[in-house]
């Protein structure tokens, strides 16, 4: 007989319910599930092939570790017992710092590895903890801690109610949403205008969701913390300026004024490649609406002003009055939070010993491991572990990092592949997949739309342990407890340390063990008072309303009120003035895109999942195309100051002159990796082309946008 299982999909941030069908132990389907309260039925190619990657014959699915330069499959004991000796060697020589650790972006949907992985690197005890967060959204986090209080008090586009959606450097009907889960954000945006709203999307690519749009500016690279500052200079010159029920609750309005003076719409417009009259209609466009939203994403966080531009956002959503109002951008109330420290937000609590930058929300930017690797000195990287993360495709001047990693003296990765990162492991550790382990999105509840909860049950049985409990032995060899250190104890400790900071008792939580009895002991100190079997008895997950209104309480600065103009943001304003007169002067750029089937680097190995529009090329304008002599469908060369790539060209007029596209991810053609579709697909490594020099000054941020390139036929 099937059975059916009713699932969250962990693979991107939307969270899609979805039924599982399950014949002897096999998928033989999965679709969207119609009942589910938050996804109704929505689903994306990468949900449709969950069973297929569980299928995988490359997965892996026992220990390696090299000897003599070749991966053998070893017993889980043999595996721990190498790392306790090897990695210990390590830090009895040089200390808890020459480890490095690294935490991928999937270790954030796996709720082992989000409750269990933050655990082992604080065991670690190492400056050199990092992770995706700085190829990403760490300006977010920044701006979030110094304007409301903490890196998590995050606002996010009430996407349901709003009446006007201002939308830069995004693509959610590719991407499927971030830093705003919402599944079927196409049904949503389409909602927003048949109820007479409206969305302009800012963009130097008409993207899918520019179409949908009903108005598109195709902005220069890198320039959108100008336009920001403009239309908050038009709202105060034209007294625009409406906090509203805000007004009590914010400081620094005064300062923005004094701020923006300089970056008027018409010293702006011929940097951006936005008109002044655009950005003056667009300013009063905003201000007028009855309820509006600002919102960046990865296109403005992950460029030479990150920070500027995701704190302008945020500005502008104050000014206008549409924070923590419906239909503006709001702060979740989820079922299960951890609990905050309660301490204000800072910085810079200590720094990289290469390059000396700081330290944001516990790690230091991805874009100085290779520093630290290739510098010899007291404090020198000697180890790694990486959890869930491909950087070697993923990191600035992945060319150099991957030849840092083959530096190293001892690597151990958690991963589910021997892929191009990985391969350079001394020791693979590997964890169930999506179908055969519990889930409860706990991050990204934090950053929905509605406030809702879903549990997952594993879906088939795992014939690997789950990777909290992979985490534990770990973490017992770092505590030095040895390789077979006691897990149970290990675990009741972690729930202790939950408990007591979330103020609920362990009993509680009965005879569970592992993450199902740190989310129960979570929900139960939660705010709706739940408990994991509440959910259990709610296969499609229980609806906990629309986001409400959460001022004064949300915000937890040191005045206990909203920041628009700190100085660990404001001194960045300099560095921006300058960029002011700096127009176009014929340079190409580089630009990154996602697609559809794609889940940055690592779902290349199924089958279904590679073909048709799925392709790495570069895309490039027709005008561009035609200066350098690239046509359609033939290869070009493209460098930069980090490296070169060769790919197909893809000339399509949807970009900006003057920029280009590759997508991120791809590059599979490597030696010694066990990915045999992906590997026949290969692509090329855009991240040969961005540099680990520029950063987003403040969070240190690497520049993933506006990278100076040149290309030839090759
Ligand atoms: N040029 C450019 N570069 C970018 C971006 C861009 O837009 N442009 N985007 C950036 C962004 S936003 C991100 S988030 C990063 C992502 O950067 P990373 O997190 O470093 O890379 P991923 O491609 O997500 O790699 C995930 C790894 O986890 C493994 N994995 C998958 N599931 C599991 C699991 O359940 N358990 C374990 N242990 N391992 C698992 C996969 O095999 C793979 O090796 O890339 C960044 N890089
Ligand atoms: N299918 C699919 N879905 C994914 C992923 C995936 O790899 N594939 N990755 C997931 C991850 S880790 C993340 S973080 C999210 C990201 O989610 P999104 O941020 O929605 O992702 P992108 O599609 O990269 O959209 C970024 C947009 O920024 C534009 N852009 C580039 N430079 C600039 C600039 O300087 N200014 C402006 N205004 N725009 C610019 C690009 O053209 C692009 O359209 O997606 C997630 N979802
Ligand atoms: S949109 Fe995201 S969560 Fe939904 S099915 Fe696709 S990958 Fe899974
Ligand atoms: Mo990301």
């Amino acid at each position: 007989m099937p059975n059916t299982a009713h699932v969250t999909c962990p693979l991107c941030e939307a969270t899609c319910g979805l039924s599982v069908t399950i014949e002897d132990s096999v998928v033989t389907d999965v679709r969207g599930d119609h009942d589910d309260v938050f996804s109704r039925g929505f689903i994306c190619p990468k949900g449709v092939s969950l069973g297929a990657l569980h299928a995988d014959p490359d997965r892996l699915r026992a220990p390696l570790v090299k000897r003599d330069g070749e991966f053998v499959e070893v017993s889980w004991d043999e595996a721990f017992a190498e790392i306790d000796t090897r990695l210990r060697a390590v830090v009895a020589e040089h200390g808890n710092d020459a480890v490095a650790m690294y935490a991928g972006n999937p270790s954030i949907h796996n709720v082992s590895s989000a409750l269990y992985g933050p655990v082992l690197y604080r065991a670690m005890n190492t400056k050199n903890f990092y992770s995706a967060s700085t190829v990403d959204q760490m300006p977010k986090h920044y701006t979030s801690g110094y304007m409301f209080g903490a890196p998590l008090t995050i606002p996010i586009p009430d996407v349901d109610r709003t009446q006007y959606f201002l939308m830069l450097g995004a693509n959610p009907l590719v991407s499927n949403g971030s830093l705003m889960t919402a599944p079927d954000m196409r049904g949503r945006l389409k909602a927003l205008r048949a109820r007479g709203g409206r969305l302009v999307v800012v963009d130097p690519k008409r993207t899918r969701t520019a179409e949908l749009a009903d108005e598109h500016h195709a902005i220069r690279p890198g320039t959108d913390a100008l336009l920001l500052f403009a239309l908050v200079n038009v709202l105060f010159e034209r007294k625009l300026v409406d906090l509203g029920a805000l007004a009590e609750h914010t400081n620094g309005v005064a300062e923005m004024r004094s701020l923006a003076e300089p970056f008027t719409p018409e010293a702006v417009a011929p940097v951006t490649g936005i008109e002044a009259a655009d950005i003056r209609r667009l300013a009063a466009e905003l201000a007028a609406a009855e309820r509006a939203v600002v919102y960046g994403r990865v296109g403005t966080t992950t460029q030479e002003f990150g920070t500027l531009t995701s704190w302008l956002v945020d500005v502008l959503n104050v000014l206008t009055g549409n924070l923590d109002r419906p239909g503006g951008a709001m702060f979740p109330k989820p079922a299960a939070s951890a609990p905050a420290s309660g301490k204000p937000f800072r910085h810079g609590r200590w720094r990289s010993r290469v390059r000396g930058l700081p330290e944001v929300f516990g790690e230091l930017p991805i874009a100085t491991l290779a520093d630290e690797i290739q510098t010899p000195g007291e404090g020198q990287v000697r180890a790694l572990v990486t959890v869930a993360g491909n950087p070697c495709l993923s990191g600035p001047n992945a060319g150099r990092l991957d030849a840092a990693l083959g530096e190293l003296d001892f690597m151990v990765s958690l991963d589910v592949y021997l892929n191009e990162t990985t391969r350079h492991a001394d020791v693979i550790l590997p964890g169930p997949t999506p179908l055969e382990r519990p889930h409860y999105d706990l991050a990204f509840y934090q950053l929905a739309v509605r406030n809702v909860a879903h549990w997952t049950a594993a879906a088939l049985p795992s014939e690997l342990p789950q990777e909290w409990r992979t985490l534990l032995r770990l973490l017992g060899i770092v505590t030095g407890q040895g390789p077979d250190a006691d897990i149970a104890a290990l675990d009741e400790f972690v729930a202790g340390e939950i408990a007591r900071r979330a103020g609920v008792e362990v009993a509680d939580a009965g005879d569970r063990t592992g993450p199902e009895r740190l989310v129960d002991l979570m929900l139960r100190a939660g705010s709706y008072s739940l408990t994991l079997a509440d959910l259990e008895a709610a296969p499609h997950g229980i609806d906990l309303g629309p986001l409400t209104s959460r001022l004064p309480d949300a915000v937890t600065t040191a005045s206990g009120k909203i920041e628009l103009a700190p100085t660990a943001i404001t001194d960045d304003v300099p560095r921006l003035a300058a960029r002011l007169g700096d127009v176009p002067n014929g340079q190409l750029v580089l630009i990154g895109r996602r697609q559809l089937s794609s889940n940055n680097s690592w779902m290349h190995n199924v089958e279904s999942l590679v073909r048709g529009s799925n392709r790495c090329t570069v895309q490039v304008h027709p005008a561009d195309a035609a200066g350098i002599g690239l046509v359609d469908g033939g290869r070009a060369t493209v460098s930069s100051a980090a490296g070169t790539v060769e790919l197909p060209v893809e000339v399509t007029e949807v970009l900006r002159q003057g920029v280009v596209s590759i997508p991120h991810g791809w590059g599979h053609d490597v030696d010694g990796v066990r990915t045999s579709v992906a590997a026949a697909h290969a692509g090329a490594n855009s991240n040969v082309l961005t540099e680990d020099g520029p950063l987003d000054a403040p969070t240190g941020t690497a520049v993933l946008n506006g990278i100076p390139v040149h290309l030839m036929p090759a």
